[in-house]
């Protein structure tokens, strides 16, 4: 009623103000909130999980550096209690000496006059209890001046952690804790297992395992099914084949699920009056032949029952004048054939009996512009040929005449985007260039060139998960010759649980220290 006899709209508005003016700041904060929308506290909680990601993406794993991270915990955990009551001059001048002026950190320059603005009376009522908080976000910003990149993530988290009020709650302030421990878990797990990029990582999770127990089985049932398709066409071939099942077993650490006195007397069998090796009883020999009967009494440690010097001089034969070598008595020349004499007569203790000289200059006459080889001079550049010349060149000690860059680039140009090598351009990729390829990329050393966990994975897909063994490419039929490169080609890409493989002999490492190093 006293306000209706009141005239004067000024003098009306001045005693309603002074009579209902606190409410402004009892009720009304309470009514915003309560009537504050459900989308609009949704959207909070949002911000919350924004500011989260946030905090622990840019703390974990990039910008800021572990030690920060402990820093910002310590500082966390060891503020001092609420120091005692301050004037507000003191408190200005306190905070403009603060060091954090100097780094310009203009979050703590905002803050800072915020907190001890003279028009602010609320804030000197609160500066007591306000103060751990403000020495808590003083102390964080002053510590940071090494993490500059952090800077503007920092602001805004700040600016989050204390909106609407000079003072940061509670609950904002444990918030913001358990994102920086959750930062800190990620990076120190990060540093201690030692991070994988994230497609590598992503690779990982999608590639199958080595099925190592099916491929033995599977390599023992194709030397037992004499009668089969594979064992009738590779007849000729058997005692190649033999090698590269035997040496897979090996590989695998199971040469013993074999009988060793039968494959010996077999392969003894299989010697021809020349000194030579054939690919089986009485067929002609021939230089490749001869290599795998040795390298498969190297896997049995039996090379001693030879005649080393019979065998050599068979092998010493089929050098030619230019230094090339013929496979056999009719005369075929090709780059395999030098490879063949030179890693052979090299694992008999015989190299001295050929011109080396030669043999080296016979290969580098093969040698391209692109910087591969091929089967003999002016010979398109093969990673099988490449192979072949690069062996031979690192067992002669003659590795300088390659240009390991020219080379190492045409290599690893044999990598698609399976992950699979080809053995020249525009070629389907094919698990034995897993050997091919790889074994010469580290023979020059440049095998980091390629990308090896997409080659793992490669091979790893052309395995028969069922009944075991390796194919050229993903679900075709499997066969010997490509169960042993893609298990080699794994060996060469230190897959867990197999044997390491020497690239230039193309035998087990701990097969080749034994000829070259063991006291007999
Ligand atoms: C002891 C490992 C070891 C080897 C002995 C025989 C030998 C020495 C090396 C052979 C090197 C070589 C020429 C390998 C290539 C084999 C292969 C798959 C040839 C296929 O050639 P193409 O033209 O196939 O049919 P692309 O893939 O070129 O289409």
């Amino acid at each position: 009623m006293e306000y209706l006899a009141t005239n004067d709209p000024y003098v009306l508005w001045n005693s309603l103000y002074e009579r209902y003016g606190h409410l402004r700041s009892v009720i009304l904060p309470n009514a915003r909130s309560e009537w504050k929308p459900s989308s609009y506290k949704t959207l909070s909680v949002a911000v919350a999980i924004i500011v989260a990601i946030n905090i622990v993406v840019a703390m974990a794993v990039a910008i800021i550096k572990v030690v920060d991270i402990i820093k910002i915990i310590i500082i966390y955990l060891v503020q001092q209690p609420a120091s005692p009551p301050v004037s507000h001059a003191h408190s200005h001048s306190l905070l403009l000496r603060s060091p954090s002026y100097s780094h310009g950190l203009s979050t703590s320059h905002s803050l800072s006059l915020t907190a001890v603005s003279p028009t602010s009376p609320s804030f000197l009522k609160n500066s007591t209890s306000a103060s751990p908080n403000r020495r808590w976000l003083r102390l964080l910003l002053r510590r940071f001046p090494t993490s500059v990149k952090l800077r503007p993530s920092l602001k805004f988290w700040l600016k989050w952690l204390k909106k609407g009020s000079t003072e940061i709650s509670c609950e904002r302030k444990i918030f913001f804790f358990l994102c920086v421990v959750v930062a800190a878990v990620i990076k120190f797990s990060f540093a201690v297992v030692k991070p994988l990029p994230l497609t590598s990582l992503l690779l990982h999770l999608e590639m199958g395992e080595l099925a190592a127990d099916k491929h033995v089985k599977y390599i023992i049932s194709v030397e037992k099914k004499k009668d089969s398709f594979e064992s009738v066409v590779m007849e000729h071939l058997r005692l190649n084949g033999a090698y590269w099942g035997l040496t897979t077993l090996d590989i695998l650490g199971k040469l013993d699920a074999v009988d060793e006195e039968d494959v010996i007397s077999w392969i003894l069998k299989c010697q021809d009056e020349s000194g030579g090796f054939a690919g089986n009883i009485g067929h002609d020999p021939h230089v490749l032949y001869t290599l795998s009967a040795v390298q498969v009494l190297a896997l049995f440690d039996k090379v001693d029952i030879l005649d080393a010097d019979k065998v050599s001089n068979y092998i010493v034969g089929l050098q030619n004048e230019d230094g090339s070598f013929s496979g056999d008595i009719w005369g075929e020349v090709d780059t395999r054939f030098s490879y063949i004499a030179i890693c052979c007569l090299s694992i008999l203790q015989r190299l001295d009996k050929i011109n080396v000289d030669k043999a080296v200059e016979y290969i580098v006459s093969c040698k391209n512009l692109d910087g591969g080889f091929g089967c003999t001079p002016g010979g398109e550049s093969h990673a099988g040929q490449i192979f072949c010349c690069v062996g031979a060149l690192a067992i002669a000690g003659a590795l300088h005449h390659v240009d390991k860059d020219l080379l190492g680039w045409w290599l690893c140009e044999r990598q698609v985007k399976s992950g699979g090598l080809n053995g020249r351009p525009e070629k389907l990729p094919d698990v034995c260039y897993s050997w091919w390829v790889l074994s010469s990329l580290i023979m020059i050393d440049r095998v980091h060139w390629i990308n090896k966990d997409k080659l793992v994975k490669f091979i790893l897909d052309c395995q028969d998960m069922e009944n075991g063994g390796i194919s050229d490419r993903p679900d075709d039929a499997v066969d010997v010759f490509h169960t042993y490169f893609g298990v080699a080609g794994l060996s060469l890409l230190e897959y867990p649980g197999l044997k390491p493989i020497d690239p230039a002999y193309a035998l087990p490492v701990d097969v080749v220290n034994r000829i070259f190093f063991s006291k007999k």
